[in-house]
C-alpha cells in the first residue's frame, strides 16, 4: 500500500466515526426531549391538572437516598431526584384531609392506593424522575419512568409504582 492510500483510508475512517458520533448525539437529544415533555395528571375535588416535568421540578426538587428493591436482587441504596407528591396537590389547589385515599395509576395498568397520612408525611412519598443523576428512562427502554413513586419509609417495593401517569385524591 502506498502512503496516499493509507492517508485516504484514515480520512474515510475518521469521517465515518464522526458521522456516527453526530447521529448518536441527535438520538440522545431526542430521548431527553421526550422526557422533558412527560406529563403527570393530578386529580381530585373536581380539579384536573397536567404537570410537565419542567413544572414538577419547580415544586421543590430534592435529592434523597432510598433503598431500591428489584425482584431477584439484594436491596441497593440509590440517590433519587424528585418532588414530594403533596406539593403537586398543593399547587393544583387540592386540599388533602385525613382519612382520604390517593390512587396512583401507571401506563401498564398497575394501580396502587396510598393513605392521605402517607402522602402528608414529611420526606416520605416522592414523585421521582432521576436515579443517581440520570433520567429514570421509560417502560420501552427498560427503565422505570419517566415518573416513579418512591416511598422512602416503605420496606417493600410493590408500592414503588413505575411509569406513573395519574395521581388522584379520592374524596
Ligand atoms: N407500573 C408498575 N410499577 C411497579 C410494578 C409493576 O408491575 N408495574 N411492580 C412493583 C413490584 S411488585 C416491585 S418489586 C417493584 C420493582 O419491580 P422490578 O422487580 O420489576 O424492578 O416495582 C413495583 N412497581
Ligand atoms: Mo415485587
Amino acid at each position: 500500500m502506498n502512503k496516499n492510500t493509507i492517508i485516504i483510508i484514515i480520512v474515510v475512517l475518521v469521517l465515518v466515526v464522526g458521522v456516527f458520533a453526530y447521529l448518536n448525539r441527535d438520538l440522545i437529544a431526542d430521548k431527553k426531549e421526550i422526557n422533558e415533555s412527560a406529563e403527570v395528571l393530578i386529580r381530585g375535588q373536581d380539579v384536573e391538572k397536567q404537570f410537565t416535568l419542567d413544572e414538577v421540578r419547580k415544586l421543590g426538587e430534592k435529592e434523597f437516598t432510598a433503598d431500591l428493591k428489584s425482584s431477584g436482587n439484594p436491596s441497593e441504596e440509590h440517590t433519587y431526584t424528585g418532588v414530594p407528591v403533596k406539593n403537586l396537590f398543593e399547587q393544583a389547589g387540592i386540599d388533602i384531609k385525613e382519612q382520604e385515599q390517593v390512587t396512583i395509576r401507571s401506563v401498564d395498568g398497575y394501580t396502587i392506593a396510598l393513605s392521605s397520612e402517607d402522602i402528608l408525611d414529611d420526606d416520605n412519598v416522592y414523585i421521582a424522575y432521576k436515579i443517581d443523576g440520570d433520567s429514570l428512562g421509560t417502560r420501552e427502554d427498560g427503565g422505570s419512568g419517566p415518573y416513579q413513586i418512591i416511598i422512602r419509609k416503605d420496606p417493600f417495593s410493590q408500592r414503588w409504582a413505575k411509569f406513573v401517569v395519574e395521581i388522584e385524591l379520592n374524596d
